[in-house]
């Protein structure tokens, strides 16, 4: 038969030993019920931030992706020479409501390229570039004329542009 105090002495131990396993498991002491529910609180309250957080990465990416995926469309650029008396090409077709970049190239002169009926008038210095944007607002056929006198046949220097649909 053990004796009393060592026996005393078994089971203080057993229950150190116990309330230190609860206690690693943090179940010592059970929260009360307000204590509890201010933790799930703040777990949700976590959780949402967490969730806001991922959201506005997400749609960060999401921006960035559209933006580098589809950059906005560049006008059609074309390439128009100018000489003494001629443009080169003569004829242009264009679609309505396309924007172009007009690109005039002198090779000898000073010229210009005016379409009166479109708003569209740009210059150009001897052997140099210039550039017009326009959108073509009006389907037909436009002839524009040089806009800058250049010489005999200055009053023959067309090009046609023809707008469709
Ligand atoms: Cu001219």
């Amino acid at each position: 038969m053990t004796p009393p105090r060592a026996e005393l002495a078994r089971i203080r131990t057993a229950w150190a030993a116990q309330q230190l396993s609860l206690n690693r498991l943090g179940k010592l002491r059970p929260l009360r019920p307000r204590a509890r529910r201010k933790r799930r609180a703040q777990r949700r309250d976590m959780r949402n931030r967490l969730f806001a957080t991922a959201a506005l990465v997400l749609l960060f990416c999401g921006i960035c992706v559209v933006h580098g995926a589809a950059p906005e469309a560049q006008p059609r650029r074309i390439e128009i020479t100018a000489k003494r008396f001629s443009f080169d090409p003569g004829e242009l077709t264009l679609k309505r409501g396309e924007p172009v970049v007009l690109v005039l190239k002198s090779v000898d002169v000073a010229h210009g390229l005016r379409f009166r009926e479109l708003g569209v008038d740009v210059k150009v210095g001897k052997g140099a570039e210039s550039e017009v944007e326009f959108t073509p607002g009006k389907t037909g056929d436009f002839v524009g004329h040089c806009s800058v006198f250049c010489g005999g046949g200055h009053g023959s220097m067309k090009l046609t542009l023809h707008v469709v649909e």
